[in-house]
């Protein structure tokens, strides 16, 4: 059983795809996709059926043969966020892409996490110069300075790379130099 509604699976930095059986229409009729990504879909075709021999596009316009049981694979151009209908030739089978954009609240999160991680190793740099110093103004403190400040230092890394490693900063889904 195929469900009716589909999210388009990432492959990869700025790939994704997702597969279409043709068969008495279209599953998934719905495929969730994201926005400003080229989307590959691959139409499975299991039948001969002349309903189903094209598969027509409203955005881009695009008109394409579907080999009867077989595979045929087709590429959609990164889009903005908004629907692309997908039809039959005669307007029987009908399937929708949505095209959204990525949740602006993710992005916040992953900024966010990215000033942790700056904030963390600022402040560990900032305790060894501070602790650095008293050593060698007030030696009379021995190491005693040196000492305590690379427990903060370790603490704070520990609580920074704690964080990083259970939110990971470089989520593979994000292409790099986007836009
Ligand atoms: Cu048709």
């Amino acid at each position: 059983m195929t469900a009716s509604l589909s999210r388009a699976s990432l492959r990869g930095p700025g790939l994704q795809i997702v597969h279409i059986t043709v068969r008495d229409g279209y599953r998934p009729r719905t495929i969730v996709a994201r926005a400003g990504l080229p989307l590959r879909l691959v139409f499975h075709r299991d039948e001969d059926t002349p309903c189903s021999e094209r598969v027509v596009f409203s955005s881009p316009h695009l008109d394409r043969h579907l080999a009867p049981h077989g595979a045929t694979v087709i590429e959609l151009p990164a889009q903005a966020p908004g629907e692309v209908r997908f039809t039959c030739a005669m307007g029987r089978y009908r399937g929708l892409i949505r095209l959204r954009e990525e949740k602006p609240v993710a992005q916040a999160k992953k900024t966010a996490r990215a000033r942790r991680l700056r904030a963390g190793i600022a402040t560990s740099l900032l305790v060894l110069l501070v602790s650095g110093s008293l050593v060698a103004v007030a030696p009379g403190l021995g190491a005693t300075p040196l000492v305590a400040g690379f427990v903060l230092v370790v603490l704070d890394l520990a609580v920074t790379l704690g964080t990083h490693i259970r939110y990971p900063l470089a989520s593979a889904d994000q292409p790099r130099g986007s836009r």
